[in-house]
């Protein structure tokens, strides 16, 4: 079996801050209208996500902090944070429809009519308990990994949005049935400053957060390296029930925020690699999330090449998606990546 979601509602739109904000709907629109061009909804399945009522919400937020939302959202002045996350009116039910698509996917695959599910409105991995950062409100991704836990015993969060996903992390820090890897880009100064190789978990939690900060020009071939000596040896020692996969698009060697500079082709390797062990350890399980991604046109394509991977459609004319080259990564950032992996390696007793 080899069923596909793709969770959506014209509803997400509504999540829009002001014109000189980065953060765009506009990736999902061009997703959407590349997957449509190509007839790829043949062979994946439209979804609608309703919205999840506040008890669901409050297994990651407390109840004043959704309240704060709701005032804000009422007003639709200031901002959430200091000065990442405007205020619109509205927000809190953009917000909410947007994570509750993240929960449709889970519940889709629980159901076990599917066992991809897809929601590129989701992704808000800098949220946390009692407050909203780096553009996000609430935290779909930790909220779908607690779910989780009420059906499968392990669960893998695998986050290769070019951030750290510091909410995720804080959220679930000590949780052990939830292992939390985040591949970003790690250099003084850059958002959100946390995600080193020492931030590992707390009480029965440790071991399970897994970091893999990254230096600026990373390119497709450092990324690989570090994807392969740690993210598939350390899934494979997990075996996960089902890999929740964060596809923020800003690793791209094209986004104005992030400096990873992976292209198409290294997105897609990875993406593979975790379809891969979604279906050697988790009977195919998988859900995708959005995230990031500023280069608007690079993040569909990467979007639109990453679910066309997972549904297993393998016709749709890369040649116009793809960037026309990999990126390689200098000497110099090699052997930072190369320290970085031994370091890892000797923290987790990888080997
Ligand atoms: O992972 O760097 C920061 C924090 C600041 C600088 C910016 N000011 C406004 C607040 C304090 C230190 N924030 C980052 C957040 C990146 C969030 C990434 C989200 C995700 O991809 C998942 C969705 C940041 N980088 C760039 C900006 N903020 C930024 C750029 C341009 C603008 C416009 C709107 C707002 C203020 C002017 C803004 C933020
Ligand atoms: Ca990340
Ligand atoms: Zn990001």
């Amino acid at each position: 079996m080899h069923k596909t979601a793709f969770i959506w509602t014209d509803e997400y739109y509504n999540y829009s801050f002001p014109d000189y904000h980065p953060f765009k709907s506009l990736r999902e629109s061009m997703t959407k209208r590349l997957l449509e061009e190509r007839s790829a909804f043949h062979f994946i399945t439209l979804i609608e996500p309703k919205p999840i009522s506040e008890e669901v919400l409050q297994l990651v937020h407390s109840k004043e902090y959704i309240e704060f939302v709701k005032y804000k959202s009422k007003e639709g002045q200031g901002y959430l944070d200091d000065g990442d996350t405007p205020a619109f009116k509205g927000i809190y039910e953009a917000a909410l429809i947007r994570i509750s698509g993240s929960v449709k996917a889970l519940e889709l695959i629980k159901g076990g009519e599917f066992n991809h599910a897809i929601n590129i409105g989701g992704g808000f991995h800098h949220a946390k308990r009692n407050r909203a950062a780096g553009f996000c409100v609430f935290n779909d991704v930790a909220l779908v990994a607690k779910l989780g836990e009420n059906s499968f015993s392990k669960i893998a969060i695998v986050d290769i949005d070019g951030h750290h996903a510091d909410g995720t992390q804080e959220l679930l820090i000590d949780d052990d049935k939830v292992l939390k890897i985040s591949l970003h880009m790690f250099h003084p100064n850059f958002f959100p400053g946390s995600g080193d190789v020492n931030e590992i978990g707390v009480g029965k939690g440790e071991g399970y957060t897994i970091n893999i900060p990254l230096p600026p020009g990373t390119g497709d071939d450092g990324y690989l390296l570090a994807f392969d000596e740690i993210v598939i040896p350390v899934i494979e020692r997990y075996k996960p029930e089902l890999i929740i996969l964060i596809t923020g698009g800003d690793s791209h060697f094209n986004d104005p925020l992030v400096e990873l500079k992976l292209s198409t082709h290294g997105y897609l390797d990875v993406v593979a690699k975790v379809h891969h062990l979604a279906h050697k350890y988790s009977s195919g399980r998988l859900i995708m999330l959005g995230g990031g991604g500023y280069n608007y046109d690079a993040t569909a394509r990467i979007w639109t090449i990453s679910i066309a991977e997972i549904a297993g459609i393998y016709d749709l004319e890369y040649e116009t998606l793809h960037d026309p080259f990999s990126t390689k990564s200098s000497k110099f950032v090699m052997e930072k990546i190369r320290s970085t992996i031994d370091r890892i390696k000797k923290i987790h007793s990888l080997n």
